[in-house]
């Protein structure tokens, strides 16, 4: 299956562990804001709490026409009937998640070298995240930055999207583009943004006046 991002921005619903946010309303406000590729990242939480909150929001994601990407988990991204799963380099292997998810879902990869991206690739990845971009907060990748010339070469190397990820703000954002990214991953800017449907839009509208020629 050839895949094509629905859009330049990957907005990743998760919560950074504020007890003020919750999964399902994080999801509502991005899509609320136009994000039509979302993912529900969830960590450290009982399995049954987690597909609790992934049917809650795909069937908001359905609502809105998004596609619905689980983190990590193959089985909870099955059971909660999403669009596809996204894999770290800990999850299950990418063949062992494709036999299970069948060919029709989209199974992405997290990466953090060309090396990692090409094995991904290899493997029959729909796409690779790349990251983490710049510093973040939001998770301990543990690389340092990549930066824009690394994004670049991936990009040049693959032939699947590439969607760049870590520390990447709204002025940041179309220069991951113009390196070559398909798309752009953001947590914080999004999630911890007073507006969170706002800021969103605002990413969107950063990103689409970048593609304009
Ligand atoms: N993966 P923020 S960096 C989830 O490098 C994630 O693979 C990364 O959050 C990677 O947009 C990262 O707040 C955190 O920096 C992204």
């Amino acid at each position: 299956m050839s895949f094509r991002v629905p859009s330049p921005l990957y907005a990743l619903a998760d919560t950074l562990d504020r007890p003020d946010l919750s999964y399902p309303a994080v999801a509502e406000r991005l899509c609320a804001g136009g994000a039509r590729l979302l993912q529900l990242r969830v960590k450290r939480r009982p399995s049954r709490d987690f597909l609790s909150n992934a049917l809650a929001v795909g069937r908001i994601c359905r609502g809105y026409g998004a596609t619905f990407i689980v983190n990590d988990r193959v089985d909870v991204a099955l059971a909660a009937g999403a669009d596809g799963v996204h894999l770290g380099q800990d999850d299950l292997p990418l063949p062992a998640a494709r036999r299970l998810c069948g060919p029709a879902k989209i199974v992405g990869v997290s990466t953090h070298s060309v090396a990692q991206a090409l094995a991904a690739q290899a493997a029959g990845a729909d796409y690779v995240g790349f990251g983490p971009l710049f510093d973040t907060t939001s998770k301990t990748t543990g690389y340092p930055p990549r930066g824009l010339d690394r994004l670049a070469e991936v990009c040049d190397r693959l032939a699947i999207p590439v969607v760049a990820i870590g520390g990447i703000t709204t002025a940041r954002a179309s220069a991951a583009l113009a390196a070559g990214a398909a798309a752009v991953a953001m947590i914080g800017e999004l999630v911890l943004a007073p507006d969170v449907a706002r800021r969103t839009a605002d990413v969107l509208a950063a990103l689409a006046a970048h593609a304009r020629p």
